[in-house]
């Protein structure tokens, strides 16, 4: 590093700078150089923050219309893929079912209404595309193994049976959240001769068609990619059988040398490349480097947008995509959700991982708008199952100040407690606890409650509202259970959490606590939207209880969400930003009042949760003062800046830098959950740079300082 590099561990935290309010509107930096208060800005909310989603595997859900359960082909199940009796195959549900009769008045309508009903305001539905219906000795119900992509799989019905499932959902005013996937097609391809296992880079290079070695991601940037050639581009040479030769849509997926052909992933030994560049358990892994994948990936997936009003995207698998994928092609679905009328299109990622400094650094590197929470959902896992204390889920969410940038946040990131590949949150009650009865009950009711009452936008997979758990191993095609009556013994005779085992019956018409449970938490996060989408600043983590607050900004009142995991009633004590004024919970006749410092006394019963809401508002507080300092987060590589603040005050915190010697700052993010910080990534601003940083803080009545810059060479810290 250069001479005037200095560290800056050492750079201690800097004297309070008291601006006291500034005028909104101010365009230019004061004399002393000291950012201006109208940089300031508000914690970012994703347009799915605040919205409450429910996993639907359309196959597995309702069947509306018998006469598709073939999808059309002719022959038994190896070659239609119906088998209800297996657990590896199309059951028959399908669009028709899921859109029932789009009348939430009728009870007996369990297509969307139900889940209107519910309280659900988005379903997230598995890939509708037209897939290999059978691969091996499984079917592509599923929906994550595609042939083309411009249609609806017959399976699940019509693309007019589809625009009316989008219209029931407008109707009832819900969104549509289709899952797409753009690392691998179905398993089409298969090598020439050998093994399929994965070759490295290293070993065998890729090569142009006239054989000279190059790396795709030296040009996973720009919009030209050399000439390959199947015979000599590749570590294996790439072989389609002429029964698929042209099954593929996009036509351009049909081309060999759109796949990097280079084997299957090794989940043993791969770490690295081989994710990105290996095939998924066998599936045509595509050059996502390559722009006319890129392009014909965005063009087929956005006309969903244009032609069905489709409200956003899950994406699988998207770990392993080349790491410019996302920078390319979401612009371009952008760019057709603009011409849709529908801007700002929402996504949600599957990055598997489970630290959150690795998940929140991929996130951020590729540029993504939000991903699936995997950290959270094991934190939420290890807590309510009682593995794990209030402490740790503490510690947890204390993590959370990674994911925010200029136009991220922990707000925006997608919540689960299980899901259709590791599980349901069903079947780890049954088996990290010794729970019975209404104690194991309880358990599932508390997950949902720790679920839809913090920060994040939840989903709750179908089926766990009616207590489904799991058989085997609980993992994939064993948590993919029907809603209908089901015709696979294992899971007849499987245990229900909350009731009997289904039998024969249908899931529809089984009563279950926790769907009522469901329906009046997403009916408090309706009628109090500080529980969805307001700040949350963790109070409390120690034995088996967790308690966080959440603020409404506008009305400036507090609430309070307590969880006790504990087969014990607990009695804590939870600071609190609102002294002295009652605290009313929100699903029954308890008042807690909050002293003098704002210390709530509670007794929380065994496995319980409370839902409290301040009478008075926040207090007044003094004139607001900012200091900013700096500490390397050797975690992450990252440069640590917190802002130090005096009070209890529930305020938001913008934290600027600019080159030093300009007079331009730029917000990199701001945060309104105490304790105030952000992460500045070295790599992402430009290592070598010398910046200056500063917060700028804005209080709960909206009034402004700003701290004294603080000087900062960046450097690479790993
Ligand atoms: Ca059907
Ligand atoms: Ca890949
Ligand atoms: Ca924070």
């Amino acid at each position: 590093m250069g001479a005037g590099t200095r560290g800056t561990r050492g750079v201690a935290v800097l004297l309070a700078c008291l601006l006291g309010s500034l005028a909104v509107g101010a365009t230019s930096a004061s004399a002393s150089g000291d950012p201006p208060g109208d940089l300031a800005t508000s914690s970012v909310r994703s347009p799915i923050t605040g919205d409450a989603f429910t996993f639907v595997m359309t196959d597995r859900y309702r069947d509306g219309n018998p006469a598709n359960n073939t999808g059309g082909l002719t022959g038994d199940y190896r070659v239609t893929g119906y088998l209800p009796e297996s657990d590896a195959y199309f059951h028959g549900g399908d669009f028709a079912g899921l859109t029932g009769n789009c009348d939430p008045q009728d009870p007996s309508d369990h297509g969307l209404a139900r889940l209107k009903r519910m309280g659900f305001t988005a379903v997230w539905i598995t890939p509708p595309f037209v897939n290999r219906a059978v691969q091996g000795s499984s079917a592509g119900y599923h929906g994550y193994w595609f042939l083309d992509i411009t249609r609806p799989d017959p399976h699940l019905g019509t693309e007019a049976e589809f625009a009316a499932l989008m219209a029931c959902a407008r109707k009832l005013g819900m969104k549509v959240f289709l899952d797409v996937v753009v690392n691998h097609t179905a398993d089409v391809i298969t090598p020439q001769v050998g093994f399929t296992s994965y070759i490295p880079i290293e070993a065998k290079p890729y090569r142009t068609a006239a054989g000279k070695p190059f790396d795709p991601w030296a040009y996973a940037r720009g919009t030209s990619f050399p000439a390959l050639r199947p015979k000599v581009s590749f570590a294996y040479v790439p072989n389609v059988p002429a029964a698929l030769a042209t099954a593929k849509v996009p036509a351009v997926l049909n081309e060999a040398i759109r796949y990097h052909n280079r084997g299957d992933i090794d989940w043993g030994s791969c770490v690295g490349r081989c994710e990105m560049d290996g095939d998924f358990a066998g599936l045509d892994d595509l050059m996502t480097e390559d722009w006319t994948v890129v392009q014909a990936l965005a063009q087929a997936y956005g006309s969903w947008i244009a032609k069905y009003q489709v409200d956003g995207f899950r994406i699988d698998t998207a770990k392993h995509v080349d790491p410019a994928f996302f920078s390319r092609w979401l612009p371009l679905i952008d760019s057709a959700a603009v011409a849709a009328g529908k801007p700002g299109l929402p996504t949600f990622a599957e990055i598997w991982l489970e630290s959150p400094v690795a998940l929140a650094d991929q996130m951020l590197d590729r540029q993504l708008p939000s991903v699936l929470d995997f950290p959270t959902q094991q934190a939420m896992r290890g807590f309510v199952t009682g593995r794990r204390t209030g402490g740790a889920l503490a510690l947890h969410f204390d993590e959370d100040d990674r994911y925010t940038s200029a136009t991220t946040n922990a707000y925006g990131l997608a919540t689960f407690l299980g899901n259709h590949d590791m599980g349901r949150i069903g079947y780890f009650l049954t088996t990290d606890t010794r729970a019975e009865g209404s104690a194991l009950l309880e358990r599932a009711l508390l997950a949902h409650d720790l679920l839809l009452l913090t920060r994040g936008v939840p989903i709750v997979m179908y089926g766990d509202e009616v207590g489904m758990t799991g058989s085997g191993d609980g993992r994939d095609r064993q948590a993919r259970q029907d809603m209908f009556p089901t015709a696979v013994t294992a899971w007849q005779g499987q245990e229900r959490i909350g009731g009997p085992p289904i039998g024969t019956g249908s899931s529809f018409t089984q009563t279950s606590e926790i769907e009522a449970r469901i329906r009046t938490l997403n009916d408090l996060r309706s009628r109090y939207p500080a529980l969805a989408s307001g700040a949350q600043v963790t109070r409390y983590g120690q034995g088996g209880v967790f308690a966080a607050s959440r603020l409404d900004a506008t009305q400036r009142r507090e609430f309070v969400v307590a969880f006790n995991a504990s087969d014990e009633p607990a009695s804590v004590s939870v600071p609190t930003a609102t002294p002295e004024t009652t605290w009313q919970s929100l699903t029954d006749d308890a008042r807690f009042r909050s002293g003098p410092g704002g210390e709530l006394a509670l007794v929380l019963s065994a496995r319980s949760t409370l839902v409290l809401r301040a009478q008075g508002q926040l207090p007044v507080p003094p004139a607001p003062q900012v200091s900013v300092s700096v500490d390397e987060d050797f975690a992450s590589g990252t440069y640590l800046l917190t802002a130090q603040e005096p009070g209890s005050d529930l305020g938001t915190v913008t934290f600027v830098s600019r080159p030093t010697g300009s007079s331009q700052w730029t917000v990199l993010g701001a945060d309104d959950a105490r304790p105030y910080r952000y992460y500045l990534d070295p790599g992402r601003l430009g290592a070598g740079r010398r910046i200056q940083v500063a917060a700028i803080l804005t209080d709960s009545l909206g009034q402004r300082a700003a701290s004294k810059p603080v000087n900062v060479t960046l450097k690479p810290l790993f």
